[in-house]
């Protein structure tokens, strides 16, 4: 089969560049407007292995009407758009790879409105994830979607991209906690989509749509989030086992027993080691893998009972020991080094490239056999962790400039393997750039076509973060 053609997107030119830079400057003023490559130089990056692209122009958004000034002047000169939270994403999806104007929302940071008697809070998208998880918990309140970049993302790229976390085991990601939101188009309309009820089932799941559309539907300048009561006890506990081929049988066994942790959460031995080197003495020595098992409840016998249970199943079932966190200090001793674990293996090797593929359940065991026979095969460095209870994966191939043509067949190996055991290729970071190539692993070309046209259907002139999600080459029927 001949390849299918690759689509080009050009770089809009440099005379639509000025003419664009001094149209924004004049209507939403200097100080919203960046120009200066220096100033530009963050906006080229994320936390993805995707690379840096330049900006052309970044714009400071404040406002719904800021951004719809953005969409008129970007039409009109035919230069891209790609909208961006705080650039803590893993898929490269708010990279400008075609140039253009970034359109950052970082200055809608209001948290608008917190009811506790409806529970739920209505805030901007720049708003960090953390800082509005503490305000509604001030008033006793819980928003439990927790990626664990929280200190450094947005609650808009969290929307966007469905984002999910430890704590998705027992309360869900993202999605299941946004109502509503406001977004705008790229034809430059306004539209509020969703709710502020509890059920609605009023015409399409519009809202829905938008939700992990990755910036390229529309760009979202309000949210309305759903809340539940605060747990009023959380339970953490370290589990040991000597391989990881135990632990995820282990695991397995506990959810089998119809128990529902708030996080399994898995680290093989190589993300072990890591996180002992950074901060040694806090995970224990000699484990081959270990679960963080964690419950919560309305009291604190619940959530203890409930952390017995869990602990019980994986004592019966080969853990080597269980040390259970004594206060909110050794609790966070244990979660501060997980939560920056992909920082911590990035550092760990000159490259990294990290997936986040999900398996049924039932097949993690298998997959991490598939996954481990993969690395060996071609002879790369593979530390694998994450939201196991999921079946979600954090699968870090380790590599060096000389064995980049290995790291990619190995990442291309594990996509398929997992496609193969009945999996998706991206639970909870996107397919942005990264992953746009293997998209089609996984989905037919009549559903990618599908997609494209609904793409056309909110962006009819293309102008929203092109190049992402789908192959750069067209996919053949
Ligand atoms: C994590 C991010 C990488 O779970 O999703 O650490
Ligand atoms: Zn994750």
């Amino acid at each position: 089969v001949p390849a299918a053609p690759r689509e080009t997107i050009e770089r809009p030119s440099a005379s639509a560049i000025e003419r664009a830079k001094k149209k924004l400057t004049d209507r939403l003023g200097e100080h919203r407007v960046l120009v200066d490559p220096e100033v530009l130089e963050p906006y080229s990056r994320d936390y993805s292995h995707g690379g840096r692209f330049m900006p052309d122009i970044v714009v400071r958004a404040d406002s719904a009407d800021d951004v719809q000034a953005v969409f008129e002047i970007a039409r009109e000169g035919r230069v891209w758009v790609t909208p961006r939270g705080l650039g803590s994403g893993k898929s490269g999806g708010a990279l400008p790879i075609h140039g253009g104007i970034v359109l950052s929302m970082e200055r809608m940071s209001r948290i608008k409105e917190i009811d506790a008697a409806d529970m739920l809070t209505v805030v901007e998208p720049g708003v960090i994830t953390q800082d509005m998880m503490n305000a509604v918990e001030k008033e006793g309140l819980f928003y439990p979607p927790d990626p664990n970049s929280l200190t450094m993302c947005s609650i808009g790229g969290n929307v966007a991209c469905n984002a999910g976390g430890p704590r998705a085991l027992k309360y869900g990601v993202t999605r299941a906690y946004v109502l509503g939101v406001e977004v705008v188009l790229p034809t430059g309309q306004k539209m509020r989509l969703g709710r502020r009820t509890i059920k609605g089932v009023t015409g399409y799941d519009v809202a829905g749509i938008i939700v992990g559309s990755e910036g390229t539907l529309g760009v979202i300048t309000e949210i309305t989030c759903r809340l539940v009561p605060r747990p009023i006890a959380v339970e953490t506990a370290l589990v040991s086992f000597a391989s990881l081929d135990a632990a995820s049988v282990a695991l397995t066994k506990v959810l089998g027993a119809g128990i529902v942790p708030r996080t399994l959460e898995l680290l093989d031995h190589q993300a072990l080691d890591a996180v002992r080197k950074k901060t040694p003495g806090r995970f224990p020595e000699g484990a081959g893998a270990l679960i963080i098992l964690e419950t919560d409840g309305a009291s604190k016998e619940r959530a203890f009972e409930e952390l017995e249970r869990a602990a019980s199943v994986c004592l019966e079932h080969g853990a080597l020991d269980v040390l259970v966190a004594q206060d909110e200090v050794q609790r966070q001793r244990i979660w501060e080094p997980r939560r920056v674990l992909s920082v911590t293996l990035t550092e760990s090797a000159p490259k990294k490239m990290s997936e986040d593929i999900v398996v049924p359940r039932s097949k993690i065991p298998e997959m991490l056999r598939r996954t481990q026979r993969i690395a060996d095969r071609h002879r790369v460095r593979v530390a694998t962790y994450g939201h196991a209870g999921d079946g979600n994966l954090h699968v870090n191939v380790l590599y060096d400039a000389s064995s980049e043509d290995r790291a990619e067949r190995a990442v291309a190996e594990v996509m398929e393997a997992t496609v193969a055991l009945g999996g998706t290729i991206s639970g909870e970071h996107g397919i942005g750039l990264c992953k746009r190539e293997f998209i089609a692993l996984e989905q037919p070309a009549p559903l990618i076509a599908l997609q494209k046209q609904l793409k056309a259907v909110f962006d009819p002139e293309g102008i929203l973060n092109p190049g992402k999600i789908f192959p750069s080459r067209g996919v053949r029927e």
